[in-house]
């Protein structure tokens, strides 16, 4: 049985590791890391737009808190900037999917990099380094 301070941390981490599971062999694969895949690559890009089409304030409702995590206290601070910078991952997201769409290699990996820096822009203030 979770508690509802367990189930907000598992709900966030959990959302967190699908982002991350989607977004890191697509960050690979254009850093040559990884053969290139378009048919992967498309997978990787549609299941990451759809993450962020879910909620992410579920996991961070008052009374909810840091935890054993490394979400920072700004968050519940900052909630409606928080909100506003997950938007502009949602929006990377979208733009990604209709890059990966196109098949073109460079719009891809520019595209893969402007949602590198809306994941990097939140955790600067937002992501705990420890
Ligand atoms: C990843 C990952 C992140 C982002 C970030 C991009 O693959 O897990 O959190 O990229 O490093 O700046």
């Amino acid at each position: 049985h979770l508690d509802d301070k367990e189930f907000h941390q598992s709900y966030r981490q959990s959302y967190f590791a699908l982002l991350a599971s989607n977004f890191g062999p697509m960050g690979a694969m254009v850093k040559g890391e990884m053969p290139w895949n378009q048919e992967q690559l498309e997978g990787f890009a549609s299941d990451f737009q759809a993450v962020t089409s879910l909620n992410i304030m579920r996991g961070f409702p008052e009374g909810s808190e840091r935890g054993t995590t490394r979400a920072e206290p700004a968050i519940w601070e900052n909630k409606e900037d928080f909100r506003e910078k997950f938007g502009d991952l949602k929006a990377a997201a979208d733009d990604l999917t209709a890059a990966v769409m196109s098949g073109e290699k460079d719009a891809i990996a520019q595209q893969v990099g402007a949602v590198g820096k809306t994941c990097k822009a939140c955790h600067d203030e937002y992501k705990s380094k420890d």
